[in-house]
Order: structure tokens, then sequence, then C-alpha cells
């Protein structure tokens, strides 16, 4: 950044950047603390992911009622149509808030946020735009999501394909038609099936280039009687989801059942995989099963061997089959996110469908007409890039924030990814940030992982005010004893066994490292709230 701007510069109590999520749940509770707050949105509208994913079938992997904000005033008058609802309903939704309270008042829209600098005199940000302007805040809280900088592969000839390319993460606002047209696509990865299984029926044909099979699950789609949904809400069940969401482990409604794999008998345990993924579906079979799915590999071989069996059953195809559920998974299963599905296998099946694993014909070039392969080329009208994003660290540290003891957040991070509690980082006073790194971030339900950090720095905030306190900041060894319990936690589980955005292994170059918390839900908001009751224990005040 460069100059500190000027003295007659605005000033807010709290400057918020990002209008999604996170950043609506701290909205009002600020608000109601008496502060002065504003959002700075570098997109159009609010919606955070759900304004720049609007490729076709962008849609939420969790259900109805907990992929809201859980604010009374806002879902005593909306009522979801579908149980998992998609970008259109879910900015629908946020139009629903921005006028319910008054968002546009307090948000500036296309306002690109590049940096910030913190004024020691005074304690508070000095936040730049890219409009050239200056904000001082004294409350400094990026909401940027965790998949706000997408990537692309650096693909030989990229730019020399003479068709249409489309990023799923910046997919044009008004839409692609794609009706008869040629399409490869790489990636299948969430946004890959979405698009694959949304496009698959419209298309002349799709060429998916795959390197690694998502095992994905039904999603048991459905509408929602909005009088049933009514009665639901009277009866308390909305109110008793949200509770629920703060008794588990990933922020859902249900959780791991306390019982290990073995415990059962086989025929115990093919009833129990049948409920979870057949009768159930959605994340059951990944987050409501045995407790040492993740963490024991004999375990897990068993739920790869019904999840494979049944998946199976919907592949005709025997090629297809050994590429999309592979005698030997590639991985433990559930240590990449498996996606939810509504009809994937039977549009992999399709015979205009032509799956290329690109382990065994990596893509050699992108030529004026398609791509080429050791099997030659394919040629195509439009190519879509699903290749996912610079996930969970990317957002932050592409920003040029200053610490107050030099460096930006990636100079921070240059030798290991470290924060405090997911929250905050020393060097950086009066800053927080929601649903970022070391945080239960990917490994929760969004909307309660907001919601619980945004009662944390509700808290935060309060009680600072109440004592007078103007510098407020994570302390170097509540950063140590964070990154150490981090990695404790990752290192009994499975996953340090995939490669992908869950450790940074999607990037060639990035550290690959634990992303995510993944101690839990439970723990992590003990954690903060436990750091103020012990009179701001790892954190430094002035
Ligand atoms: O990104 P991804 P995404 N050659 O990184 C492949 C959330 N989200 O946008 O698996 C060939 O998951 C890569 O292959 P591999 C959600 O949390 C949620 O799909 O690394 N392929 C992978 O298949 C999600 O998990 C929703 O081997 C290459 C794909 O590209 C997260 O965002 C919807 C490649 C990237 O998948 C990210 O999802 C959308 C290469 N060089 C997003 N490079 C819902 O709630 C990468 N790939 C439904």
């Amino acid at each position: 950044m460069g100059s500190m701007g000027q003295d007659d510069m605005p000033y807010v109590d709290v400057l918020l950047v990002g209008a999604g999520f996170a950043s609506f749940t701290l909205l009002n509770r600020l608000r109601k603390l008496g502060l002065s707050v504003k959002i700075f949105e570098k997109g159009s509208s609010s919606g955070g992911i759900w304004y720049w994913n609007c490729y076709p079938g962008a849609r939420v992997d969790s259900d109805t009622p907990i992929y809201q904000l859980f604010d009374k005033e806002l879902w005593e008058d909306f009522t979801f149509k579908e149980r998992y609802a998609g970008w259109q309903e879910l900015r629908r939704y946020f139009k629903h808030i921005e006028k319910k309270w008054n968002v546009d008042e307090h948000t500036e829209f296309n306002m690109h946020v590049d940096g910030a600098v913190f004024d020691e005199k005074k304690h508070q940000w000095i936040v730049e735009c890219s409009d050239g302007s200056y904000t001082a805040c004294r409350w400094f809280i990026p909401c940027i999501g965790f998949a706000s900088r997408k990537y692309t592969p650096p693909v030989q000839g990229l730019s020399e394909f003479k068709g249409e390319t489309y990023h799923s993460a910046v997919w044009p606002q008004h839409g692609v038609n794609l009706r008869g047209k040629r399409v490869a696509q790489i990636g299948t990865g969430a946004s890959g099936i979405q698009i694959a299984q949304e496009i698959g029926p419209v298309v002349k044909n799709l060429t998916i280039y795959q390197r690694t099979p998502n095992f994905c699950l039904p999603m048991h789609q459905r509408k929602l009687d909005p009088k049933e949904e009514e009665q639901k809400k009277a009866n308390g069940d909305y109110e008793k989801a949200f509770n629920d969401t703060r008794k588990t482990f990933s922020g859902f409604t249900y959780d791991f059942v306390d019982k290990n794999t073995f415990d059962d008998s086989p025929e115990e345990r093919e009833k129990f995989y049948h409920k979870l993924l057949i009768e159930q579906g959605g994340f059951h079979y990944w987050l409501n099963t045995y407790k040492d799915m993740l963490f024991d590999q004999a375990s897990n071989d068993e739920a790869y061997k019904f999840w494979r069996k049944y998946v199976l059953t919907r592949i005709k195809n025997p090629e297809k089959q050994k590429l999309l559920a592979p005698e030997v998974p590639p991985h433990p299963w559930g240590t990449k996110r498996p996606s939810l599905e509504q009809r994937i296998y039977e549009i992999f099946d399709q015979d205009n469908v032509e799956i290329i694993d690109v382990n065994e014909n990596p893509i050699e070039a992108v030529e004026a007409t398609g791509l080429r392969t050791k099997k030659g080329l394919v040629e195509c009208d439009v190519l879509i890039l699903a290749t996912g994003f610079d996930s969970v660290t990317g957002s932050l540290a592409q920003l040029a924030i200053e610490s107050t003891n030099g460096g930006t957040i990636a100079d921070h991070w240059k030798d290991r990814l470290q924060t405090s509690m997911g929250i905050a980082i020393p060097g950086y006073p009066n800053m927080f940030f929601l649903y970022g790194p070391q945080a239960p971030t990917a490994f929760s339900n969004g909307p309660s992982c907001t919601q619980f950090q945004a009662e944390f720095v509700e808290e935060a905030i309060r009680r600072a005010q109440a004592d007078g306190i103007t510098r407020f900041e994570a302390t170097k060894e509540a950063e140590d004893d964070w990154c150490k319990r981090m990695n404790e936690k990752w290192d009994i589980t499975l996953f340090p066994k995939a490669k992908g955005w869950y450790n940074g292994s999607n990037i060639p170059g990035k550290r690959v490292e634990p992303l995510n918390w993944a101690g839990g839900m439970i723990e992590y908001t003990e954690s903060l709230h436990n750091s103020l009751e012990k009179n701001y224990q790892g954190w430094h005040t002035e």
C-alpha cells in the first residue's frame, strides 16, 4: 500500500469485506452493539459464492433448513422451495436479507479491497480500494470465503483455442447456451459434477478429462411443501435444527455414531450402510457413519466396498465402471469431498459422454479446435475449466494487508500456514477473518461455521468495548499452539493420504499441509470462547 490516506477519510467502526454468508451473519449482530458497519463487495450484487458460482446446476450440498442464517427475523418469512437450494434461489434469499435489513444502505458494491495498513497511533486500519479511496476502521474483518481465487492449470496452448472457454468460478452472469454443442470439460470436483449432470442431457457430446474420480453420494433432492415448512417452523423444528448443529463435529444436524465399523457384524454393517447411503442419502454416508471411518484404513475400505457395489449398479459401461469406481481407490473414501448427485452416474454412462483418464492420457495441448492427448484430437466448441481454486489460503493471501511486523499475509505464511484459532493472526491487531484457513471451514456446514465464528467476534468486540480496549491482537504463543493442535488433529486421520485442495496439493508448487481444522466444531468453538472467558488468554490487549 502506498500512502496512508488522508486525514478526512471516512471512518466506520467495522469494515467487512465481501457480501456473503459470513458478513451478513455479522452485520446485524454488530449493528445491534451500536457500531457503524460497512460492507465492501467487489461484485455488483450480494450472495458471495452464490454471486460468482452461477454455472449450470450450481447448488448447495447442505440441506434446508441449516443452509441459511440462523436468524429468526430472516427465516420466519422466507421458505426455501427445495431441500437443497440452487444458486438462483440462494440469490433470491440474499435479496430477502438485503430488503429486510436495508443492507444496501451499508454496502458499497463494485468496491474491490486491495490492501490495508494498521495505524498504530489511532489503533485503526486504513483500507485501500482499487478506486483509489481510503477508509479507516477500528475493526477490519475479511469475509471472503475459501474459494475466491480461481485456479487454472497450466495446460499448454490454452490461449490457442478458438472456441469458447469458461471457468466454473467466473461463469458469465448472463449464462451460456450449450444446447447441441460439443463440450470438453476438465475437472470432476463439486463444480464439475454439477455441471456435467446439468449439461449432459442437452449437449451434443461431452468429453470429460478426469484425474481423480469423485465418489459421489445420492442427494435425494426434493421439492419442499411450503405448508409443511410453515408447520415445522411453528413446531420449533427449525430452531431445534439450528441448535443441533452446535452439538456435532461438522455443524450438520447429525454426527458420527458412537461405534466403530467392526463393532457390527457384516450383516449389521450392510444394513447400516444401506440406510445411510441409499435410504437417507446426502452426507449421511460421510458424516453420520462409524466414528472410525476417517481414521482407520480397514474401516474405510469397508465403506468404499459398499459404496462401490452400489455405484456399479448404476453404470453399465465396463470401461466407465473402472474409471468411476475402480477396484482399488486412489485415496481413502471421504478424504476428498464427495459430491451430492442426482443422476450423474446415468449421465456418465450415456453414449455421448466420454471420460478420458488424464493419468493415462495427459492433455498434451489445447489446439485451435480441441484437446489433444495421445489418443488423438477431440474437437469441441466449448471448453469448461472446472478446475477449482487456490482454496482456503488463496483468498486472504492475495490481499496486500500489511502486518505490523512488516510484510503481508502471504509473507507471514512463507514457511508454514499459521493463524490463531483460524480467526486471527499475530501482527494483525483488530482483524478477524471468517470461514478461512485453520478453521472448520471446508469440514463444516458453512452457515454453522460462520454463525459460531460471528458469535465469537461479536463477544470479543463487545468485551473490548466494555473494557476500553482499542487494540486486540492474537499472541505468537496462541498461534504456535493452534498450529501444533492443527497438525495433531490432522495426522491421526486418513486425510493426509489424499491429494486435493484440503491440503493444498491441488496446486503445483503449493506447500502441502492441512488447511482446515480437523478437530471438529465443538472443540473449535470451545477454544474460541475459552480464550475470552480466561481473561483474554492468547490475546494481547491495550
Ligand atoms: O474444485 P475442486 P471445485 N488436469 O478443486 C481437477 C465448494 N463447492 O470448484 O481431484 C486435470 O474440487 C481436479 O482433479 P483432482 C466445495 O467445497 C461446493 O469443483 O485434483 N484435472 C478436480 O477434479 C468444493 O469441494 C459446491 O485430481 C485437473 C477439479 O479439477 C470446492 O468448492 C459447488 C487439473 C477441481 O475440483 C471446490 O470445488 C462448487 C489438471 N491439471 C464448489 N487441475 C456445492 O456445494 C485440477 N483438476 C455443491
